[in-house]
């Protein structure tokens, strides 16, 4: 059984949070996490309000467990999130993408529990600073919109800065990656592109989770680079058609404009020509279609016998 500060702060059994991935983490999916003791995410990517407030009442209706949302902080709705947030009785807000400073004080006045996913030490340090509850560390194996440093990096160095709690995020998705995030000082782990397999992710179209499934350690690549939002999806011939575009002459506005709409039709549609499939590198590990309890239970199983195991080296 594997425990720690974190579970008892946001009444969770596994320290093991469910990524919010935007257009594919719905409340169906948050529930199911949640339900099998870890914390569950609803993503409001570039959604509406009312769309984020249908899965919350979706997710409420799953669970009588806690259960988090994600706030995109670059999407255009996220002001309206923020404050939707606020009077729906959520437990856990996680954010991405940006600095949710200016939402503070009012979603530590609804007594939300707020975790940013921090990419630096410098956004770490603020974040402390500012009230936040916990923080996830998320290094540049993840999929989607990626940082510079890895998580074996970050991690540790994040620590260093606050004594807030840490989630290790990217990079991780079974038990060797669990126990390794908590030697490097976290007190538990996000998964996202382990839970694209689970049973209860139905959102996302059938080429997406053969893609993943047959993921090889090759198989992502990072784009956007040049627009100062690097992503990390499949290389797929769309993503290597925009990497080669980024090189070329065009303006900035043209370039923009040839990823628009390429995630959901990733997700949506399986579209595999104009798609951009967001995925973390352990797309490679993942093998096989579980529930989402189950692949909860195989990590931290697995992540036992390999912490037990790790006073062997010490001589
Ligand atoms: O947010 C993510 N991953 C995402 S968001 C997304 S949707 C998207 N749509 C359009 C363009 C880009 C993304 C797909 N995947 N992960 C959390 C994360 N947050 N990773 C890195 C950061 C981050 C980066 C900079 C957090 C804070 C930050 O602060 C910068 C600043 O100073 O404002």
């Amino acid at each position: 059984m594997i425990n720690s500060r974190i579970c008892e702060i946001l009444g969770i059994k596994y320290p093991v949070f469910q990524g919010g991935m935007a257009w594919i983490a719905d409340g169906k999916l948050a529930a199911a996490v949640s339900n099998g003791g870890g914390l569950g995410i609803i993503a409001a990517g570039n959604g509406s309000a009312s769309r984020v407030k249908e899965q919350i009442e979706i997710a409420k209706s799953l669970t009588d467990k806690p259960f988090g949302v994600n706030i995109m902080l670059m999407s255009p709705h996220a002001d309206e999130i923020a404050d939707l947030v606020a009077e729906s009785g959520v437990q856990v807000v996680t954010t991405g993408a940006g600095n949710p400073s200016k939402y503070m004080a009012k979603w530590k006045e609804a007594g939300i529990k707020v975790i940013p996913v921090v990419a630096s030490v410098a956004m770490a340090k603020l974040m402390t600073r500012v009230g936040a509850t916990a923080l996830i560390a998320e290094g540049g194996e993840s999929g989607g919109h990626v940082g510079e440093l890895t998580t074996m990096v970050l991690v540790p160095l994040v620590c260093d800065a606050t004594d807030l709690p840490v989630i290790a995020a990217g990079g991780i998705a079974d038990g060797r990656g669990f126990a390794a995030a908590l030697m490097l000082g976290a007190c538990g782990v996000q998964m996202g592109t382990r839970f694209l397999s689970a049973e209860e992710c139905t959102t996302i179209h059938e080429n997406y989770r053969e893609k993943i499934l047959k993921a090889n350690d090759l198989s992502t690549m990072v784009t956007g680079k040049r627009l100062g939002h690097p992503v990390r999806s499949l290389r797929t011939s769309f993503s290597r058609e925009y990497l080669k575009k980024e090189y070329s002459g065009i303006s900035d506005e043209e370039l923009a404009g040839q990823a628009s709409g390429s995630y959901p039709l990733a997700v949506r549609e399986g579209d595999v020509e104009n798609g951009c499939f967001l995925a973390g590198q352990v797309c490679a590990m993942v093998n096989k279609v579980q529930s989402a309890a189950e692949i909860i239970r195989e990590v931290v199983e697995e992540a036992e016998p390999v912490l037990k195991g790790a006073s062997e080296w010490v001589r």
